[in-house]
């Protein structure tokens, strides 16, 4: 099968390091495409960012239904343009977020996101509302680095999250950690090790997901409100993203 791994931000060495992280954990057959998007902001740490890197992200996914994609992971922990996505696509579109707030509500009975810039939290925690997923989440934490810091050896990152973590399971009442960015795709096991207690890392969690919902051969609707969008003619610069007829 052929899953597309979209990162949302144009940062290609953030996709760079989560197609390495999905590469590891799929299963023998799948092929991953990976993909940064062409065009918006470099990292999504606000609404504003948000917004504008849905054109990049849609437009990977209608490039993805040419190419014979099979579903696609959506690679940044807003779950930016999910639903727009669903629209677009024949196949399963999963999110990180859901992915992994999904899974650490059935491995523990509570967990806390730990995830980059404070001024994110409301978005997650406006995640947790979307998939019903508020009662399983304790809280959501932030280290205060921005995203493209992450990677950089100054930032401190790593021992910022596992001291977050340790923290979480400590005053939050969380037995479990969902990790809140993309870029902490690598992270997972050693937090995991250090922490000893469930980490839950995105991108690897939704690229499984993905895996079994085309392993169980399921598509995504198209009767209702994912069907695809209705032809009309877009005006202005995003007149090349008018929705049309399928082919
Ligand atoms: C993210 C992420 O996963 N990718 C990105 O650009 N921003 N999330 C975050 N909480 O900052």
């Amino acid at each position: 099968m052929k899953i597309k791994l979209i990162n949302p931000n144009t940062t290609s060495r953030m996709t760079d390091l989560m197609a390495v992280c999905a590469r590891g954990i799929a299963a023998p057959g799948t092929e991953i495409v990976a993909a940064t998007s062409s065009m918006g902001p470099p990292s999504i740490e606000s609404w504003y960012d948000e917004s504008l890197a849905l054109p990049g992200l849609l437009a990977e996914v209608a490039a993805g239904e040419r190419e014979g994609v099979d579903g696609y992971v959506i690679a940044c922990f807003g779950d930016p343009g999910l639903f727009a996505a669903r629209e677009l696509a024949r196949g399963p579109v999963v999110g990180i977020a859901e992915a992994a707030m999904h899974a650490a509500s059935v491995v523990a009975p509570g967990f806390s996101v730990v995830t980059t810039l404070s001024r994110t939290t409301g978005m997650a925690w406006h995640l947790a509302e979307r998939y019903g997923m508020k009662r399983f989440c304790r809280n959501v934490r932030a280290i205060d680095v921005a995203v493209l810091d992450l990677d950089q050896p100054g930032s401190g990152a790593r021992r910022l999250i596992t001291d977050e973590c340790r923290r979480a399971l400590e005053e939050d009442a969380a037995d479990a950690i969902v990790l809140g960015c993309a870029g902490m795709a690598d992270l997972g096991r050693a937090i995991e090790d250090a922490i000893g207690a469930p980490v839950v890392e995105g991108v690897t969690a939704a690229l499984k997901w993905t895996e079994a919902l085309v392993a169980l051969g399921l598509a995504t609707a198209k009767r209702g409100e994912y069907a695809r969008p209705l032809p009309k003619r877009y005006d202005g610069p995003l007149a090349d993203f008018s929705p049309r007829d399928a082919a």
